[in-house]
């Protein structure tokens, strides 16, 4: 039998007339994106609706949760398919009938540009709009930056492009963004309405490009414009924001077509730019994380109410987060003092936002009343969910757990904090391993969106799926990890941590290090991080690791020598660097370059010089090199999981997209000549991995390795 023809696509863009009015509603699910289907509808409804002379008026909606997501994210470095978006949108611009858009949901980048050309727009309550490209590495580039400076002014404009922030009905229309705010999500019905009072009042084609009156002011709008220009230059590795201030320079300056023009062209580098390959793989990865098989296989447990054993630093922060999601706490520490202190620190972040005005007393008052403290873990008996954030000790962890097994209902999750213990080892305290997971936060744990989710042998798939929705209702990013000591993060960040004392005692001072890592895009380098977080922490971990280092590995003994002074940054006044009394700018500290100098002499080391290149050469393929171990091991499902937890726990510049889609754009048989370059001088640590040096022979990359 002939193969059957391909089911056709359903129409995405639909056209209907009735007393007068066209309807065009786009349909494309999930949000509306404007892929070449959209902006072919888009064109042919407008164009057929303009020269229908039954039709008076136009009302263009989006079916499904948005009006328009923006631009297909998916077609970006894809061969352009006509119509573009920018024609798109000055063929609705050109109409010659009144255009109405009514907004519900998303009206994002293009999608919010569709409404600018529109002549008149109307948002019910559940509307965003914002022009979020610079998000992406990118500006609005179908007309956003000369339509919206025309309707609401440069500063306000360049305010919401520079920020990519969203803004809702009323703030919308307080900026001149719409034209009515409607009382319903029905912004169908209030469209139409609208449109009905346009054509009764005989309201103008108000085209938004031949507007003026908001950039009649030019002193204020190029002060605007020079303002954005100092504030982009600060944007340390940022391409797109002065391409910004470029673009609506141009809508000051020229005629629409010219602006449009300067804004294609602006618009073109920054789509060239790998700045716009790593912000659009990271704004993907951070939706494929989630995509576990366990989530697919499974149903989650329903939560409804939570446990915190200890009410330390983190177990706090673990209550604010729980607290924040709405959920019911109990907190149990060991006696009443512990659990006064945990449930302070707890309101000490209330405390915080009601100074903020974020936060009324009022609000406070009843996010307080949700935390109970208890020193028996009775207290525990009917909660869905309990995490444990107690000392990092194995028999400490085995002590709770087998208290939780005794204690908590059955199907209660178990959950550990643990950052680095071996958790199938803690399962086995209870008689319910295939209740217990490792919920890995990073602190301050109320604000660090990283959540690893660390998955043993025994756990059940509806476990893990349980923990992956408790990380969405916590706004966290998840990231599922296998069992080994340090996860993804911390296993990763001890090898390129290593590799920065190799450098240090080779010849670069801690300063130059941390500098070059700042330049890379870091917010600090791996010697300030130490002082901020304090150097005992990594000293504690080196010592747990010192029976079973192998001791052919090269290791360096600074570190270890500043904290025998005691010396561990912020919270003793020195470590790596020199505080004032009460200042976080560290100075940098001659006694600790003597130090270095001396474990030089004693390493025999004669000091070379390292250009910034070669730091970061090295700095990255230890990072890159670890990074494919742990995939290659299973520890992580994907490379981007990799560059999901580098991004969201450890500051990786998140506009190169992480460290694995870093080594694709830089081109992995260069990260694989320089680790075996590196390994001419130690072989030991320079292994490569085998997955690594796979697929260079294979001419592939990571990338390749993200679905699964
Ligand atoms: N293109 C393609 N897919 C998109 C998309 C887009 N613009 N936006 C979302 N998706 C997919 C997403 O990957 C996910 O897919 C599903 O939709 C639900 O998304 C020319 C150049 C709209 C606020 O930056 O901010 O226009 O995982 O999980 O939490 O000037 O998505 O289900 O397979 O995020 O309800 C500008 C990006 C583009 C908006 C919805 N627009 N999107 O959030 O759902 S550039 C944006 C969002 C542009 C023009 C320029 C959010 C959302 P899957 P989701 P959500």
């Amino acid at each position: 039998m002939d193969a059957q023809p391909a089911a056709p696509e359903p129409a995405a863009v639909h056209l209907s007339v009735r007393d007068h009015i066209a309807f065009i509603a786009v349909d494309h699910p999930p949000v509306n994106a404007l892929s070449t289907a959209v902006r072919r509808g888009l064109m042919d409804a407008i164009a057929q609706a303009d020269a229908d002379a039954d039709v008076h008026a136009v009302l263009v909606h989006g079916r499904g949760k948005a009006f328009i997501a923006g631009a297909d994210i998916r077609e970006f470095g894809l061969p352009p398919q006509a119509p573009s978006l920018p024609d798109v949108c000055l063929r609705i611009e050109a109409c010659g009938k009144p255009v109405v858009a009514a907004i519900h949901g998303p009206a994002l980048g293009g999608g919010l540009e569709v409404a600018l050309s529109a002549h008149y727009r109307v948002a019910g309550p559940s509307a965003k709009l914002g022009l979020p490209e610079v998000l992406l590495g990118l500006l609005p580039g179908a007309g956003g930056t000369q339509r919206a400076p025309r309707l609401i002014g440069a500063e306000a404009a360049l305010d919401l492009m520079l920020s990519g922030r969203h803004v809702g009905a009323p703030e919308a229309l307080r900026l001149g963004l719409i034209d009515r705010v409607a009382t319903s999500d029905d912004v169908l019905t209030e469209g139409e309405a609208f449109v009905r009072h346009v054509l009764a009042e005989q309201m103008p084609v108000r085209r938004t490009g031949a507007l003026s009156d908001a950039l009649a002011d030019r002193a204020a709008a190029q002060a605007a414009i020079d303002a954005a220009r100092a504030e982009a230059s600060k944007k340390r590795g940022l391409f797109s924001p002065l391409k910004i201030a470029e673009a609506v320079q141009a809508a000051l300056d020229l005629p629409l077509a010219q602006g449009l023009a300067v804004e294609r062209a602006l618009f073109e580098q920054c789509l060239a730019s790998p700045q716009r390959a790593g912000l659009v793989h990271a704004f993907f990865a951070e939706r494929e994380v989630a995509k576990v098989p366990e989530a697919r296989q499974a149903q989650p447990r329903r939560i409804a109410s939570a446990g915190v054993v200890g009410g330390g630093t983190m177990g706090a922060g673990i209550a604010v987060s729980l607290l924040d999601a709405g959920l019911p706490v109990v907190m149990v520490e060991r006696d009443d003092a512990a659990v006064a202190l945990g449930r302070s620190r707890v309101e000490k972040v209330y405390d915080g936002h009601v100074a903020k005005g974020r936060l009324t007393p009022e609000g406070k008052a009843a996010v307080m009343a949700r935390l109970h403290g208890a020193t028996d873990y009775a207290a525990f008996q009917e909660v869905d969910l309990v995490i444990e954030a107690v000392f990092e000790d194995m028999a400490v962890k085995h002590a709770v757990f087998a208290e939780l097994d005794r204690h908590c209902k059955p199907g209660a999750v178990l959950a550990t904090n643990t950052s680095y213990l071996d958790i199938d080892a803690i399962a086995q305290a209870t008689s319910r391993p295939q209740d217990v997971i490792g919920l890995h936060f990073f602190s301050p744990a109320h604000i660090m969106k990283l959540l690893e989710i660390v998955v043993p042998a025994q756990v059940s798939a509806d476990v893990v799926a349980t923990a992956f929705a408790l990380a969405t209702r916590l706004k966290k990013v998840p990231v599922r990890a296998g069992v080994c000591d340090g996860f993804i993060g911390n296993r990763i960040l001890a090898v390129y941590r290593t590799a920065a004392d190799h450098l240090m005692e080779d010849g670069a001072s801690p300063y130059e290090i941390d500098t070059m890592v700042r330049a890379f895009g870091f917010p600090m380098g791996p010697y300030e991080m130490s002082d901020l977080a304090g150097g005992d922490i990594g000293w504690a971990t080196r010592k747990r690791r010192a029976a079973t280092r192998d001791p052919k590995a090269r290791y360096v003994h600074i570190a270890d020598q500043l904290c025998e002074r005691g010396w561990f940054g912020q919270k003793t006044g020195r470590g790596w660097y020199l505080y004032e009394a009460g200042s976080r700018n560290g100075q940098p500290d001659p006694e600790v370059e003597a130090i270095v100098a001396e474990a030089r002499a004693q390493a025999g080391v004669t000091p070379r010089h390292f250009t910034v290149d070669e730091m970061q050469r090295r700095y990255v393929a230890a990072m890159v090199n670890e990074g494919a171990k742990v995939v290659e091991e299973g520890i992580a499902l994907r490379p981007l999981d990799v560059d999901v937890t580098l991004v969201h726990g450890y500051g990786f510049p998140r506009w190169r997209g992480g460290p694995m889609k870093h080594a694709d754009i830089v081109g992995l048989g260069q990260i694989l000549a320089d680790i075996r370059a590196f390994a001419q001088e130690d072989p030991l640590f320079w292994q490569p991995s085998t997955l690594l040096v796979k697929l260079v022979a294979e001419g592939r990359t990571f990338d390749s390795l993200n679905q699964i």
